[in-house]
């Protein structure tokens, strides 16, 4: 081989190595549209705009909650989390009683990584909109409605004609995990005491859950 062709092939190999410390292993990784519901206490499999996914769920309705379980994971440093979250309809943020606060847990192993609220509120002149803590905690952070959202404007879960949307975000959470056990919940404590049909009121779903197991 001459050297002129040596010398750039050297190159990228050395670049590609230096690129390539890390290794990442993708863990988990759901879109629903096969029904796998494996390793999932408290599934709930329904539609959302044309996609299976992991809902609706509210916590005065069906259920509140699922726990995603992974075992055996290959030894790993970081661990990162991602997946869509629908806010369907009339979430109220940071309301009191008898709306709100409408609030919205991410828990790995237990320990709260997201503990925040949503608000789904439309802001028309003169109206007063009810705040949401996302993408900060609760409480003591006021963001207006649909902030760090994806997509707004999503067709509503309950009533596709009425004046309830859905809104997407992309929640994606990188933490040091070195446990081969993974244990995932998200959970609602949403309020709406005066609504006659909770989950016509406000619910909330998942779909495209990722995982990636990274060594450093
Ligand atoms: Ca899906
Ligand atoms: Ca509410």
């Amino acid at each position: 081989m001459n050297k002129k062709l040596l010398y750039p092939i050297l190159f990228v190999f050395m670049f590609s190595c230096k690129t390539h410390v890390n290794s990442d292993t993708v863990v988990y990784n759901n879109d629903f549209e096969s029904g796998n519901i494996a390793n999932i206490d408290n599934a709930i499999l329904g539609q959302f705009n044309g996609s299976a996914v992991l809902g609706q769920y509210n916590s005065n309705a069906n259920a509140g909650n699922f726990k995603l379980t992974l075992n055996s994971l290959p030894k790993h440093d970081l661990i990162t989390i991602s997946f869509d979250l629908y806010i369907h309809d009339s979430w109220d943020g940071n309301k009191t009683a008898p709306d709100g606060p409408d609030i919205w847990q991410m828990l790995v192993d237990g320990k709260t990584y997201i503990n925040t609220t949503f608000s789904n509120d439309i802001c028309a002149a003169g109206n007063f909109c009810s705040p949401q803590s996302y993408p900060l905690n609760y409480p003591n952070n006021y963001n207006n409605p649909k902030k760090g959202a994806y997509k707004i404007n999503l067709p509503g879960a309950c009533s596709l004609t009425g004046s309830n949307t859905t809104t997407q975000y992309k929640i994606t959470k990188t933490f040091t995990h070195t446990s081969s056990t993974l244990v995932l919940q998200c959970l609602d404590k949403l309020v709406q005491s005066n609504a006659p049909d909770q989950k016509c009121d406000e619910s909330w779903s998942v779909d495209n859950i990722n995982i990636k197991a990274t060594t450093l």
